[in-house]
């Protein structure tokens, strides 16, 4: 495979671009994609039988139900970095080794939906998190130990609402190549 076709299905909505700066239209617009995000899950897996779910999304990427489990893992993470980011000065976070905790036994045994209502119900608490924030909010930071980089909670925001669509898309590009 060329590396243009890989690098589509490696990143189907193009690679995370940190926006320049942000204002209250484009905080809505992120936040509204995470509070669509559990949503699209359900649909992404919907009819999907067994042998489906097990099915990478890409050569050598990880299964359909492997892309949800993680997705599940990844905002845990996230939702847990914008706690102590809020209530901490400036935190040095705790980075996971994401293809390690894909491979863990509960990736492999959890049935999938387990993981979507697991989605649904931390989106819902990140979303009220995030719409009580006051302006002044959006500047508080979390540190990143990997070359000690800042995040504002606006960037991040930005950021999970790209990773929300970026796994989706992976499903849902393979679901059209295979006619599923
Ligand atoms: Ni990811």
């Amino acid at each position: 495979m060329n590396p243009e076709s890989l690098e589509i299905l490696a990143y189907p909505v193009g690679r995370f671009v940190s926006p320049a700066s942000y204002d209250a239209v484009a905080l809505g617009k992120w936040i509204s994609v995470l509070e669509a995000c559990p949503k699209w899950y359900d649909y992404s897996i919907e009819n999907l039988d067994e042998a489906q779910l097990d099915t990478p999304y890409r050569p050598g990427g990880w299964t359909v139900a492997q892309v949800v489990h993680h997705v599940a893992d990844s905002h845990i993470n996230a939702y847990t970095r914008l706690k102590l980011a809020l209530t901490e000065t400036a935190p040095l976070i705790k980075p996971y080794d994401e293809k390690r905790w894909a491979e863990l036994p509960d990736v492999q045994s959890v049935p999938v939906n387990v993981s979507v209502t697991l989605i649904h119900a931390l989106h819902r608490r990140w979303v009220a998190a995030l719409r009580g924030l006051e302006e002044k909010d959006w500047e508080r930071t979390y540190v990143h130990p990997e070359g000690n980089r800042v995040f504002p909670l606006w960037e991040m925001t930005a950021m999970y609402a790209w990773h929300s669509r970026h796994h989706f898309e992976h499903i849902m590009k393979l679901r059209e190549r295979m006619g599923w």
